[in-house]
C-alpha cells in the first residue's frame, strides 16, 4: 500500500481516455418507434411482480429523441469518450432476417455526433436487449445464437464501421446467464441452472464468433468485451470459507474470464456443476479465444463468500459505507482486482467501462450535493491510477452513469447518474458529482498531481 513516505503517484496520462456509460434499454425510450422491434426486456417489464413498481423502458431518459442535447452535455463535461450500447431490436426488429434502416440510422446520427464534438465512441453490441423473437426461439439457450449475434455484429460494423473506434461485443455475460437464465431477476427471468450455463456457453461461442467475422472485415477498430468482476473475500479464514470463495471465483469471474483468454471453463466450476452441466463440447470453447486488443472491466463492490452463500453487502462493520443498493463502498477493490487480474490474465490494455454507485440524491435550490458520489469517484480513481502506476495497463476511465436512468428490476428508483433526471419534464440537472468529474479531468490535463 502507498504510504505517507512513498514517492507521489503522477497524474493519469495526457492521452487518458476520460468517459461516460450508458445503455439502451436504461436510456432510449422509444421503445415501439422507427421500427423498433420488441425486446426480452419489454416483456419482462410487462410481467407483473418482476419490476419494481410495474416500471418500463418505453420512455425512460427519453434518449433516442434527446440525444444531441445529451451529446452537448457529456460535451461540456470535457470528456473524450462516450460508451453507449446498440439496441439488437432496433437494428434487426425480429433479430435475424430484414434490418431496419431507421434504427441504423439512429446509430449513424449519434456516432457522427459524438465525433463532431471531439470525443471518441465506444459500442456495446449486446447490453441485454435480445428481440424478444430470438427468445421465442430459445435465446442464449439456442446453440444457432452465435450465429444470429456474429450476423448481426456485421451488420452494426457495416453501417458505423470504423468511424467507431472501439467494439465491445458483450457487457457482463454472467448477468445475461445468472440473472436472466438461473436466478430470473433479469429478462428473460428463466429459473433453471442447466439452462443458464448453456446459455453462458452460447455467449462465449458467439463472442469468438462475432470477433472472428469483425476481424475477417479488417476491422481497424479495437475489439474486446467487457465482464463484471470482483475481489473475493472469505468470510472468514474458516477453510470451508475459503473454498466457497474460491469456488465463487470460479464462477462469477473465472466462468466468463478463462473461456475469452483460454479458451476453457475453469475445472474447479465444471466439477461443481456435475451433473447439471450441460451436454456441450468443450472443444468448440476454442473459439471463444481470439485475440482482443481490450478488456473492459465494470467494477462495483466485491464479494464477500462464507459456507453460506455469497453477499455483496459485507460483515456489517461500523464505519463501511454503503450506497442506496446496499452495497459496500469499496475503493480498494479496484486496485486489487486490476493487480490480480493483470497478474492472471495478462492483457496488453484494459478499459474501467462501467464504475459507479446509486444514493439518495436529493435536488436542492437546483442543486444535487452528492458528496457521497464525488467521495466515490475521487477514491475509485485514486485507486485506478494505483494500479496503473503498479504496471496494470489501464486506457480509460467510464463513469456509470451519464444520468439517472431505469436500473433494471429496480425500475426508476436507483439513481445512478451524474447528471439529474427529472422524469416528469426529462429535465437533467448536473450535479456536484458531474462538476467534479467535469474539473477532475480538466486538471488532469493541466497535469496536476492526483489528490489521494
Ligand atoms: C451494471 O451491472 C450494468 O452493466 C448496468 O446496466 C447497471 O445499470 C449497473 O451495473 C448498475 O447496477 O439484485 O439480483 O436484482 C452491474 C451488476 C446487475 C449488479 C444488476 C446488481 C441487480 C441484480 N449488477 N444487479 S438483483
Amino acid at each position: 500500500h502507498t504510504g505517507p513516505q512513498s514517492a507521489p503517484i503522477p497524474p493519469f496520462p495526457a492521452d487518458f481516455t476520460w468517459g461516460v456509460a450508458t445503455s439502451a434499454y436504461q436510456i432510449e425510450g422509444a421503445a415501439f418507434e422507427d421500427g423498433r422491434g420488441p425486446s426480452i426486456w419489454d416483456t419482462y417489464c410487462r410481467t407483473p411482480g418482476k419490476v419494481l413498481g410495474g416500471e418500463t423502458g418505453d420512455v425512460a431518459c427519453d434518449h433516442y429523441h434527446r440525444w444531441a442535447a445529451d451529446l452537448d452535455l457529456i460535451q461540456s463535461l470535457n470528456l473524450n469518450a462516450y460508451r453507449f450500447s446498440v439496441a439488437w431490436p432496433r437494428v434487426v426488429p425480429q433479430g435475424r432476417g430484414p434490418v431496419n434502416k431507421a434504427g441504423l440510422d439512429f446509430y449513424d446520427r449519434l456516432v457522427d455526433g459524438i465525433l463532431a464534438r471531439g470525443m471518441q465512441p465506444h459500442v456495446t453490441l449486446y447490453h441485454w436487449d435480445l428481440p424478444q423473437a430470438l427468445q421465442d426461439q430459445g435465446g442464449w439457450a439456442n446453440p444457432d445464437v452465435q450465429h444470429w449475434f456474429a450476423e448481426y455484429a456485421l451488420t452494426v460494423y457495416g453501417r458505423l464501421g470504423d468511424r467507431v473506434a472501439s467494439y465491445a461485443t458483450f457487457n457482463e455475460p454472467w448477468c445475461t446467464a445468472e440473472l436472466g437464465y438461473h436466478v430470473g431477476r433479469h429478462a428473460p427471468g428463466i429459473q433453471d441452472l442447466r439452462t443458464s450455463l448453456l446459455a453462458s456457453y452460447h455467449i462465449q461461442l458467439a463472442h469468438g464468433r462475432a470477433v472472428q467475422a469483425l476481424r475477417e472485415q479488417n476491422t481497424t477498430a479495437e475489439l474486446g468485451t467487457v465482464l463484471n468482476l470482483y475481489p473475493v473475500d472469505a468470510a472468514s479464514d474458516d477453510p470451508e470459507d475459503e473454498a466457497a470463495a474460491r469456488l465463487a471465483d470460479a464462477k462469477i469471474n473465472r466462468w466468463y474470464l478463462d473461456p475469452v483468454f483460454r479458451g476453457v471453463f475453469p475445472s474447479l466450476a465444471v466439477e461443481h456443476y456435475g451433473a447439471a452441466m450441460p451436454d456441450v463440447d468443450l472443444a468448440a470453447l476454442a473459439v471463444a479465444r481470439q485475440p482482443l486488443d481490450f478488456l473492459g472491466v465494470n467494477y462495483y463492490f466485491r464479494q464477500w463468500v462464507s459456507r453460506d452463500g455469497v453477499s455483496r453487502a459485507g460483515p456489517p462493520t461500523p464505519g463501511t459505507e454503503r450506497t442506496a443498493m446496499g452495497w459496500e463502498v469499496y475503493p480498494e477493490g479496484l486496485y486489487r482486482l486490476l493487480t490480480d487480474l493483470h497478474r492472471d490474465y495478462p492483457v496488453k490494455k484494459y478499459y474501467i467501462t462501467e464504475n459507479g454507485a446509486a444514493f439518495d440524491d436529493q435536488i436542492v435550490g437546483g442543486e444535487v450535493r452528492d458528496e457521497a458520489r464525488v467521495r466515490y469517484l475521487r477514491t475509485h480513481l485514486s485507486e485506478l491510477r494505483r494500479a496503473m502506476h503498479a504496471g496494470v495497463p489501464v486506457a480509460g476511465y467510464f463513469a456509470w452513469s451519464l444520468m439517472d436512468n431505469f436500473e433494471w428490476a429496480f425500475g426508476y428508483s436507483k439513481r445512478f447518474g451524474i447528471v439529474h433526471v427529472d422524469y416528469d419534464t426529462q429535465q437533467r440537472t448536473l450535479k456536484d458529482s458531474a462538476k467534479w468529474y467535469r474539473d477532475f479531468v480538466t486538471g488532469r490535463r493541466a497535469a496536476r498531481p492526483v489528490a489521494r
